[in-house]
Parts: C-alpha cells; sequence; structure tokens
C-alpha cells in the first residue's frame, strides 16, 4: 500500500490559538447555556455529562486542536474522537460555535430527519471524526490513528475523551496497553473523571482506582487536573507525550454550572423543565 507523502513541517496547530484561558472560560459558559437549550427543547440529552466534559471540549476546539472547520476532513487535521457519544449534545454545540456547522441547526437536535441525532455519526456531521454511543469504541479508534500516523511519519495528533463509567468497558485497556507498548507519544487520552456514571457512582459499580496509576503502569504519562480549570487544561493538552501516550486524568463534576445538577446522579440523563431552564440559565449568566 501506498504510503501518504510527508507533510509540511509546519502543523496547522502552529498557529495561534483562537482562545485563550479567560475566553475559553466565556466560551464554556455560553456552551453550556446552549447546551441546556439544546436540551430542553429536545426534550432527550444527557446534560450531566455534557456540562462536566464542557471545558474539556471547549478548550480542545478552541485552543488545542489543529483543525479547520473549512476542511474538515484534512489529511493532516488533529484527529479527535469523543467516545462518551452520549454527550453529543455538547460535541454539537462546540462543533457549531466552531464553524462546523450553523448553531441554528441545534434546534433540531434528535428531531426526526435531524442530522444531529443521539450519537454522533462521521457520515452526517462535519467535524465528527468516529461514530460513538456504544461505550469502549472510541479509544481503540483513536489508538488506530495515533499507529497509522507513526506508521507513515504523518505529524498530527490523536485525541480521545471518556466517561469514567466507561473505563469499565474492557476494550479500553487492550487500547492502553498497546498505546503503551508502541510509545504513542501522539496519542491524548482524557478522561471525564466525574466520579458517576448511568445511576450510581462509579466507585460503587466497578471502582477504577487508583486509576492513574493504572494508566503509569501501562506505560503511560499521567497529568492530573482539575477538568474545569482552563489554564490546567491547556497546558495538559497542549503538550504531547515525552516518548509515552499521555493520559489526562481531568476531575471533573458532572452538572458543573448549575447547582441542582452538580453532583446529581438523575441528571445523567434528566431533562430539565421550563422553570429549571430559567433557573439553570441566571445561575450561568450571573
Ligand atoms: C456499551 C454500552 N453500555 C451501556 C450504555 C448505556 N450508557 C450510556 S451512558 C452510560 C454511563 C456512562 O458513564 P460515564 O462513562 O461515566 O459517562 P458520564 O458520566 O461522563 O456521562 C451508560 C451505561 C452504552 N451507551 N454503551
Ligand atoms: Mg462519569
Amino acid at each position: 500500500m501506498a504510503l501518504a507523502p510527508a507533510l509540511a513541517a509546519e502543523r496547522r496547530s502552529d498557529r495561534e490559538p483562537l482562545l485563550g484561558a479567560a475566553g475559553l472560560a466565556r466560551e464554556a459558559t455560553e456552551t453550556r447555556k446552549r447546551i441546556i437549550q439544546t436540551i430542553g427543547t429536545a426534550g432527550l440529552g444527557h446534560v450531566g455529562g455534557d456540562l462536566s466534559v464542557t471545558d474539556i471540549l471547549v478548550t480542545l476546539f478552541f485552543n488545542v486542536l489543529a483543525i479547520d472547520p473549512a476542511e474538515p476532513m484534512a489529511e493532516d487535521r488533529d484527529r479527535f474522537v469523543l467516545s462518551k457519544g452520549h454527550c453529543a449534545a455538547a460535541l454539537y454545540t462546540v462543533l457549531a460555535r466552531r464553524g462546523f456547522f450553523p448553531e441554528a441547526e441545534l434546534e433540531t437536535f434528535m428531531k426526526p430527519l435531524s442530522r444531529l441525532n443521539g450519537h454522533p455519526n462521521r457520515r452526517k456531521v462535519p467535524g465528527v471524526e468516529a461514530n460513538t454511543g456504544p461505550l469502549g469504541h472510541g479509544l481503540p479508534i483513536a489508538l488506530g490513528t495515533a499507529v497509522g500516523a507513526q506508521v507513515r511519519g504523518q505529524t498530527f495528533r490523536s485525541f480521545c475523551v471518556t466517561g469514567d463509567g466507561e473505563l469499565q468497558e474492557g476494550s479500553n485497556w487492550e487500547a492502553a496497553m498497546f498505546a503503551g507498548h508502541r510509545k504513542l507519544s501522539n496519542l491524548t487520552l482524557v478522561v471525564d473523571r466525574n466520579g458517576l456514571q448511568q445511576g450510581a457512582s462509579v466507585s460503587d459499580t466497578n471502582d477504577l482506582s487508583p486509576l492513574g496509576e493504572k494508566f503509569a503502569a501501562f506505560g503511560w504519562e499521567v497529568r492530573d487536573i482539575d477538568g474545569h480549570d482552563h489554564a490546567a487544561l491547556i497546558d495538559a493538552l497542549s503538550r504531547p507525550g515525552e516518548g509515552k501516550p499521555v493520559f489526562v486524568l481531568a476531575r471533573t463534576v458532572k452538572g458543573k454550572g448549575v447547582s441542582f445538577m452538580e453532583h446529581g446522579v438523575e441528571w445523567h440523563h434528566g431533562v430539565p423543565s421550563a422553570d429549571q431552564i430559567a433557573i439553570a440559565l441566571k445561575e450561568l449568566s450571573a
């Protein structure tokens, strides 16, 4: 098989980031408001995990990723896989606000004939790298892109975001083992460590602890951060690994930003009422 031509030394990410930490904080607030409105309109969604992953996604798309909405499938783009595909509303909101498709389209989320399905589809939505939803598949896909880049000498980076409950899926550990073996410094996995899964805490269900130590034992460089701190996220995400894949243990709060949703297991896929939406938007605007 012919190998891809060598790519220009300058990566897309050598361009200036669109937003710094302060701008990301403002963008994350607007994104959270839009997610709540989108889920309210749809009457469906996974608001808790959307709000916990918002800062991670906003930092990736507005600061870190080498991507271009005008050329979503450019060969040298960074690859980003949202493995926790149930949080499609957060991904769509960030993609729309980053310019991949019109923001008004978010109003069609989960409506009949909309391309904004409950789980993201790469054949329908520009900027979606992989079809996800069944938990445990995103990391193996991102791993494959990173191995491909390593074999072909391509310079793009590969990123994946999983949930923490999702890490109970065995496929992740097979991928983690192989990434360590291949010393894939071009691969970064972020876990949205909100401590909750569907209907229960992760620690009560199948405890992952000590999570950082497990990834370190698999040959990963571990960066343990506050997953809502934009400066920490920029630092952890923008540096590739030093001869190892990078595991960003992003400590987050499920339902982050809305007082009555924070840490609430019922908000995994709870849908706010009109009154609750009004309170949430007011809190986020304060
Ligand atoms: C293989 C598989 N099993 C079950 C589900 C149903 N499901 C959707 S989200 C979820 C919980 C995920 O928890 P976590 O990974 O911690 O996500 P987050 O807290 O970020 O929402 C489950 C069990 C699924 N999507 N895929
Ligand atoms: Mg979780």
